[in-house]
């Protein structure tokens, strides 16, 4: 069960973090492309201050010829649109308990969002990134203090990443120009890859010979000792979750039948999802559900399935993704000292009242 709210904790920045941020409402799964304002949302600092009009991306460092580039510039050159599916690396953390302070998601922390830019492979052909660097660097045009480090939001991949065709300069999302909230007038879209590799309100891009070190890189790491350095978060792990079925209720969703028909999304950052099954009796037995086609092949899937409860009470329902890797979700969450990439398997609390 997710911790009562009396064991969690949160710290008023916690709360700032809370009420700044949110997540995907579970109803807006049922849509393939979510809507601009339902998309789930975070940011670690400030929304900034960017003037569209004077804004550039500078890309330097080294590279053959540095450049400054304006939004025609980038509207000019050849474009791409792609849907992306993006979720935070912190989704589920607070299922965790105890809870880890930060960002309190509950399993939200997800969307798809159709992305129209430049390639980044285009931007570093054109300034010409020497063979001596090894990463590239990621600025944006927010600023804060973390964990007493005063920065800016920053964050690198390395020079191979950083070459895959799907990597974007995204000056549009949805159709439209980016809001601010979403890193208005550009931002890295990195397919694949948790949310914080997707850098909003981009103004500096640099190759560079060593690894970058800074605070957003080294933060995002599963350690299990604070003090002792552990996996870097890339790619991310398969996730499935359903609409929630019924209405809400006092004690879960209310359904009135018991034949309950589900529907979701699931996906994954390294391959395609290849099954999801479902729960009723908190993740005793399992059924397969049906997936469909991806929304796009960097985009999560559709799947159908239902279930029948045998009488009149309360179930609890699961879901279960598995991608092409054969990489699933545990039905226990595994802890780390930030709470990151809890994939464990939703649990849906539903109350079968027949009218
Ligand atoms: N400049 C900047 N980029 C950022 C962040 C940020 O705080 N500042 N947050 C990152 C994180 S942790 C996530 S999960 C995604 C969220 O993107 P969204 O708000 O558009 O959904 O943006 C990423 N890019
Ligand atoms: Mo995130």
């Amino acid at each position: 069960m997710p911790p009562a709210p009396d064991d969690r904790r949160f710290t008023d920045d916690d709360m700032q973090s809370a009420l700044r941020n949110r997540e995907l409402p579970l109803e807006a799964l049922r849509y393939d492309v979510t809507p601009t304002g339902l998309h789930y949302l975070l940011g670690h600092f400030d929304i900034p201050a960017v003037n569209q009009d004077s804004w550039s991306l500078e890309i330097g460092g080294l590279v053959a010829r540095p450049g400054s580039f304006t939004l025609d510039d980038l509207r000019q050159m050849p474009s791409s649109s792609m849907a992306v599916t993006l979720e935070c690396a912190g989704n589920g953390r607070s299922l965790l308990d105890p809870f880890p302070g930060g960002q309190p998601w509950r399993s939200g922390a997800v969307s798809t969002a159709v992305w129209n830019g430049v390639s980044l492979a285009h931007l570093l052909q054109a300034v010409e990134v020497s063979s001596e660097a090894v990463e590239i660097v990621f600025t944006g045009a927010d600023r804060g203090v973390e964990d007493g480090v005063e920065q800016r939001f920053q964050r690198s991949l390395p020079t191979r990443e950083a070459a895959q065709a799907d990597v974007l300069i995204a000056y549009e999302m949805n159709g439209e120009s980016l809001p601010p909230q979403h890193g208005s007038p550009a931002r890295l879209i990195v397919p694949g890859w948790y949310g914080m590799a997707s850098v909003k309100w981009l103004v500096e891009i640099d190759a560079v010979s060593t690894p970058f070190d800074g605070f957003q890189q080294w933060s995002y790491e599963i350690r299990q000792d604070e003090n002792v350095s552990g996996e870097r978060i890339t790619r991310m792990l398969p996730r499935a979750l359903m609409e929630p079925p019924g209405i809400p209720g006092d004690a879960g969703r209310r359904v009135r039948g018991a034949d309950v028909a589900l529907r979701g999304r699931a996906w994954s950052g390294t391959s395609g999802i290849v099954r999801v099954e479902v729960s009723m009796d908190d993740g005793e037995t399992w059924f397969d559900a049906a997936v469909g086609q991806p929304v796009g092949p960097k985009a999560w899937s559709g799947w159908h399935g239902a279930v029948e409860l045998p009488r009149p009470g309360d179930y609890v329902l699961r879901s279960r993704a598995t991608d092409a890797d054969g990489r699933t979700q545990p039905t226990e969450p595994r802890r780390n000292v930030w709470g990151y990439q809890n994939n464990v398997c939703e649990r849906v609390p539903v109350v079968f009242a027949p009218e």
